[in-house]
């Protein structure tokens, strides 16, 4: 069997972790590609003299050339700029409003068939964006975000409930922003809702809204932290499970950020919903029956989104 292609479009702190995470799992041969000329080329020579050491052949190379993304089976995007301290996701609009212009365009000229997973922020709409730009067909493009706050709010619980990370499920919902909606009814320790351990008086509502809000700054806690960029160890571990869902025909359920066009009484717009990722790209987005108040909470979302995608059309208006 062909092995597979991986093209990573940014090869900044996470594009460097997604190869390095996508050759230790052997997911095939990897092509790392930025703009700056060297940053590439440098991370896939240091990441190829992994290889001897891990015992992975993954063969690993640097561009900055589209057409060296030819024929990529999955393409993984992070091109742009990150935040710094003081900046929200949405400030980073109008700069990467253009990257993933250019980026639509490479994908569209030398890699049509892949699977596209979009990371740069904002999130929601960048990902629409860049399925405009490369006009590839909407189940084929998908934004990393939920399974990244998901992760953060599983951490959170399970570090609550002192319990294994392993026996903690949880869904976080819409927009990747301060607006996300982590479902805590659909949320699990070992198949026990969370509002059944408030019950079991294993936590209080308090402290379990007080989980919901942390995991809402999860990204700027970190911001806050490093200074001189954002998390980018746990969402490339995020985008690598997704990759992982296509190649592998896993018909993995994620939270990510889908085009949905009726359901939730959403039409026409990315946003984080339940979906499953297979050989087909998102083959399913499944619509769960959410409480009222997750409702009101995933449409404040919704309308934050929208709000994003006005601007991006001020600003391209071929949009
Ligand atoms: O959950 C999520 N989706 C978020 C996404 C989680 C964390 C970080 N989030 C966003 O991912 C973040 O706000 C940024 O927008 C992206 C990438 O974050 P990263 O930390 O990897 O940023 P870096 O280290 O600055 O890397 C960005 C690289 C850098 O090497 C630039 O030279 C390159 O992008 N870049 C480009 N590559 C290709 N084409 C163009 N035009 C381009 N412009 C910059």
């Amino acid at each position: 069997m062909a092995r597979k292609k991986i093209a990573l479009i940014g090869a900044g702190n996470i594009g460097g972790t997604l190869a390095h995470l996508a050759a230790l799992k052997g997911l095939g041969d990897i092509v790392l590609f930025d703009v700056v000329e060297g940053i590439p080329q440098g991370k896939a020579l240091d990441l190829s003299q992994c290889g001897p050491v891990e015992g992975f052949d993954s063969q690993i190379t640097g561009s900055n050339d589209y057409a060296d993304i030819a024929g990529a089976d999955v393409i993984i995007v992070t091109a742009g700029v990150a935040r710094k301290p003081g900046m929200s996701r949405d400030d980073l609009l109008g700069i990467n409003l253009k990257v993933m212009k250019a980026v639509g365009e490479g994908i569209k000229n030398n890699a049509p068939d892949a699977f596209v997973i979009c990371i740069t922020n904002p999130l929601d709409a960048m990902v629409w964006a860049l399925r405009e730009f490369s006009g590839l067909p909407h189940n084929k493009v998908v934004g990393m975000a939920g399974v990244l706050d998901s992760s953060r709010f599983s951490h959170f619980l399970a570090d609550e409930f002192k319990v294994s990370i392993k026996d903690v499920t949880s869904f976080v919902l819409g927009g990747h922003g301060d607006t996300m909606v982590p479902v805590i009814e659909y949320s699990t320790v070992s198949g026990i809702p969370i509002p059944d351990l408030i019950a079991m008086g294993r936590s209080t509502q308090e402290r379990i809204d007080a989980i919901v809000q942390r995991t809402r700054s999860g990204g700027g806690e970190i911001v806050g932290l490093l200074k001189t960029g954002s998390a980018f160890y746990a969402p490339a571990t995020s985008g690598i499970a997704m990759a992982e869902a296509y190649l592998g025909d896993q018909k993995r359920v994620l939270p990510c950020a889908a085009y949905v066009e009726g359901k939730y009484g959403v039409d026409g717009l990315y946003v984080g919903v339940p979906v499953v990722i297979g050989a087909g790209g998102v083959e399913e987005i499944i619509e769960i029956a959410l409480s009222d108040e997750a409702k009101a909470n995933l449409q404040v979302s919704v309308d934050a989104v929208k709000e994003l995608l006005v601007a991006c059309r001020g600003i391209d208006n071929s949009l």
